[in-house]
């Protein structure tokens, strides 16, 4: 088959991850996989540098690492505050988790949001190249597309998005939800996480917009874009090395001396209130209550990174929790045995690889997640002669893929309670049974047949506007 050229890909993404050179050490497979498309097309990656200065210059930052051109701006402490913080955490990442109630709808956080991505727009244009694919990332972004549009910008321009779409009715209770909407319609093709996201996306367009689907064609007015589900994956095969590297192996070996005998249960989120943690933590509790034989036989491991710390919300989670796991280990713990062991730092990658192995259940319990890679992460590091098992929320992402984990409603503390007694006594054929029909997945479907499935539906819109 005769092979196209390349285009060049520009990515955009609020922050950017230059690869690290670290190989199976800490970089995210994300990373890894658009890392690997940036260096074959000499493409960029540009971004927030995650630094502030006191009045913006709009002056790019050029770093390469490792054959990946990054390219950053800095922004005002203001814009930190009203477009970070504000609109894309207290706003709609709240929202886009179906939390409503802690959705904040600030008018200024809303100008923040658009300062900013008018700021990205004004510095991007004049890198982009006739010829270049732009793919812009995530909640942070939506209306980027659009403003380069506005300054000329005829490339073709796609846009992924990381987190749930939230159902059509509740998406109205967002101020001016119908320009940020419509804003998408600059994009040629969208890609959401799930088919359950791209339903809520098309009942929008069909009963606000008063749009048409067909199949992949979303169309409204005399615009036509390509929205497609395209569930982002790990670098699995990177995973499945970093479980077996000789970090990995002494972290297997440390924790199986720590755990005793007992079996261990893992849980590793960032600290977010969409994480299930608390609804983790009370169905854990459940099955001590209903076990009192299992006192001492097993443990929990969370490993809870806090993260948007500026954020009250995050602050209240991280209080709740404190309190949540300090009564749970206070009415149940001995003097040999706390039965839970409660986190609050990150671990390497290959490290945290090594303690998924040694874990006998994974708990994955989001209450909404756009995908969740710690229940792929989880499969990939485990030994395949002996593995364990993957609880997970049915509103993850990932169990629209990984359907033979075990699926449960996080909200039901009965449910976690069932799912982790069910696991602890699940024979061995049975778990090998499942593990592989998931490991099968998450190799397949892994962040490169992603990255290509999404590059690719970009590629053919050119090519049919071309014919
Ligand atoms: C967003 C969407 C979607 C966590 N603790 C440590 C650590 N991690 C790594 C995990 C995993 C990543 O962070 C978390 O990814 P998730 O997918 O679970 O969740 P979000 O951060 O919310 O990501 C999500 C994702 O975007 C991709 O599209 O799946 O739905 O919300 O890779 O391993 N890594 C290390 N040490 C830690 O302590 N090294």
């Amino acid at each position: 088959m005769e092979q196209r050229p390349m285009s060049r890909l520009i990515i955009v993404s609020n922050r950017v991850q230059p690869p690290s050179g670290e190989g199976g050490g800490n970089q995210g497979g994300l990373a890894v996989a658009l890392s690997a498309a940036l260096r074959e097309s000499s493409g960029i990656w540009f971004g927030w540098s995650g630094e502030t200065v006191d009045e913006f210059t709009g002056k790019i930052d050029f770093q390469r690492n490792f054959g990946v051109t990054t390219a950053t701006i800095d922004l005002e402490p203001q814009d930190l505050d009203e477009y970070y913080n504000g609109y894309a955490n207290r706003t709609l990442w709240p929202l886009f988790h179906y939390r409503v109630d802690l959705a904040e709808f600030e008018s200024g956080f809303a100008e923040g949001y658009e300062r900013v991505n008018q700021r990205f727009a004004d510095t991007l244009e004049p890198l982009i190249e006739t010829d270049d694919l732009v793919w812009i990332h995530d909640y942070h972004m939506f209306p980027l597309g659009a403003r380069l549009r506005q300054k000329g910008i005829r490339n073709r321009i796609g846009f992924f998005l990381h987190i749930p779409w939230p159902p059509y009715r509740l998406l109205l209770s967002l101020p001016n939800h119908r320009e940020l909407v419509e804003t998408l319609l600059a994009y040629d093709v969208v890609g959401f996480q799930t088919r359950d996201a791209l339903e809520c996306f098309h009942d929008y367009v069909r009963n606000e917009l008063s749009g048409a689907i067909d199949g992949d064609r979303v169309t409204v007015g005399d615009r036509t874009i390509t929205a497609i589900a395209c569930p982002i994956g790990i670098d699995a095969e990177n995973f499945v090395e970093a479980s077996q590297s000789s970090a990995a192996r002494y972290a297997h070996y440390r924790m199986r001396q720590s755990t005793n005998g007992r079996d261990m249960i893992i849980g590793v989120d960032r600290l977010d209130y969409s994480k299930g943690l608390e609804e983790r933590f009370l169905g854990y509790e459940r099955y001590l209550s209903s076990n009192a034989g299992q006192h001492g036989e097993v443990f929990l491991l969370q490993i809870a990174p806090p993260s948007r710390g500026d954020v009250q919300s995050y602050q209240e989670i991280r209080s709740s929790l404190d309190a949540l796991s300090g009564r749970i280990n206070g009415a149940f713990a001995d003097v040999e045995w706390v039965p839970i062991r409660y986190v609050n730092r990150g671990y390497p990658r290959d490290k945290l690889a090594g303690i998924y192995r040694a874990a006998k259940i994974g708990l994955v319990t989001p209450l909404r997640d756009g995908m969740n890679l710690v229940a792929k992460e989880y499969i990939a590091a485990q030994d395949p002669e002996d593995p364990g098992v993957l609880i997970l929320s049915r509103f993850a992402g990932a169990a629209e893929q990984l359907t033979d984990a075990l699926l449960i409603n996080p909200h039901s503390p009965e449910d976690i309670c069932d799912a982790i007694a069910q696991a602890l006594a699940m024979p061995l054929e049975e778990r090998q049974a499942r593990w592989r029909a998931c490991m099968d997945n998450v190799m397949s479907q892994d962040v490169v047949w992603w990255r290509k499935r999404f590059t690719d539906a970009l590629e053919g819109t050119a090519a049919a506007a071309a014919a």
